[in-house]
């Protein structure tokens, strides 16, 4: 594998679920795989569960992990081609990627949406840079578009958690006072349109995904409509596609609450993380029993170490 970035990166998801189980049964059964190879995971945003379960499935697999916060620990970047240099930012990233990947075997790069431009994002810069200069494996610990390892990890715990062969999935927007990336949105409905799921998106009128992540999937505006049956109810705020990057919407109303989940089937909760609490969920729903987002969490080692385990074995 040399770059995990969307669904069809991982290929078959059976065999990667299978993958995925085995990895988490004996998490180091594959230490001489990553001997004296070196992960360099590059953050240009905030993190804690990627840049922790990351390093963890790297260092599982017997590999050396170093982390480069950029801006706070490095140089800060130049991005855009083409620009005079003469501003706070120190270095262009057409230096610091070879320099970065003489350095490494694999590269994990976050970088998400800026918002200043939807082509900028959706054409996502700044990771291609990564893919076409670094000569390194490459993975999307979060771009301007996906959460690879998050929608990998979201699919993981649905598998350990379902009841029935073909659950009901529900993707629900909820409110939030910062503009979110569309990224795990986008990411989650990739690759729940792939699974063996009844996979539906609801949200207010000016939040549908981009055309390609809407297509296929199952759209109901009306929140309850869509909730009504459901195995699982994926929270998550995004800020506007269509009007980018705008926040259409404020509506305490779609704040996942426990009448939301009466209307379920007994549904389990999830979320990403970080989470507001009583903006997306109320205390009373993710401190229940049927909320799973730690167990969702921690698999997110497990989604890391079948990427990094197979690009370690294409190397
Ligand atoms: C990110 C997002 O894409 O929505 C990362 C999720 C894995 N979330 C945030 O930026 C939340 C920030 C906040 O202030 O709540």
């Amino acid at each position: 594998m040399k770059r995990f970035l969307k669904v069809e990166d991982i290929g078959n998801l059976d065999a990667a679920l299978k993958e995925a189980a085995e990895v988490k049964k004996t998490p180091f059964a594959w230490q001489n795989l990553g001997k004296n190879k070196t992960a360099i995971l590059i953050f240009f945003n905030s993190s804690l569960r990627t840049r922790l379960s990351t390093q963890k499935a790297a260092q599982n697999l017997g590999m050396n992990a170093i982390v480069l916060n950029v801006g706070t620990d490095s140089w800060q970047l130049e991005t855009e081609m083409g620009v005079v240099m003469d501003g706070n930012k120190s270095e262009h990233l057409r230096e610091a990627i070879p320099v970065i990947g003489s350095y490494a075997d694999i590269i994990g790069v976050r970088s998400f949406a800026k918002f200043e431009s939807r082509e900028f994002d959706y054409q996502e810069t700044i990771l291609n840079q990564f893919i076409e200069y670094s000569g390194c494996p490459v993975i999307s610990l979060e771009s301007a578009t996906r959460h690879p390892c998050q929608a990998f990890a979201d699919l993981i715990t649905i598998e350990e958690y379902k009841k029935v062969k073909r659950p009901k999935v529900v993707l629900t927007w909820a409110p939030h006072p910062k503009a979110l990336p569309q990224a795990v949105p986008n990411s989650f409905a990739e690759w729940m349109k792939v699974a063996d799921v009844d996979f539906v998106i609801t949200c207010p009128e000016g939040y549908q995904l981009a055309p390609e992540f809407m297509k296929g999937a199952h759209y109901e505006p009306d929140q309850k409509k869509a909730l009504e049956g459901a195995d699982f109810v994926y929270a998550k705020n995004w800020s506007s596609y269509e009007h980018y990057g705008q926040i259409l919407s404020k509506d305490m109303s779609w704040t996942v609450d426990a009448e939301h989940m009466s209307w379920t089937n007994n549904a389990k909760f999830m979320h990403c993380l970080p989470v507001r609490r009583n903006m997306i969920v109320t205390d009373e729903v993710i401190d229940s029993p049927n909320s799973i987002v730690i167990p969702e969490a921690a698999n997110r080692v497990v989604s890391a170490q079948v990427v990094i385990k197979r690009m370690l074995e294409s190397l």
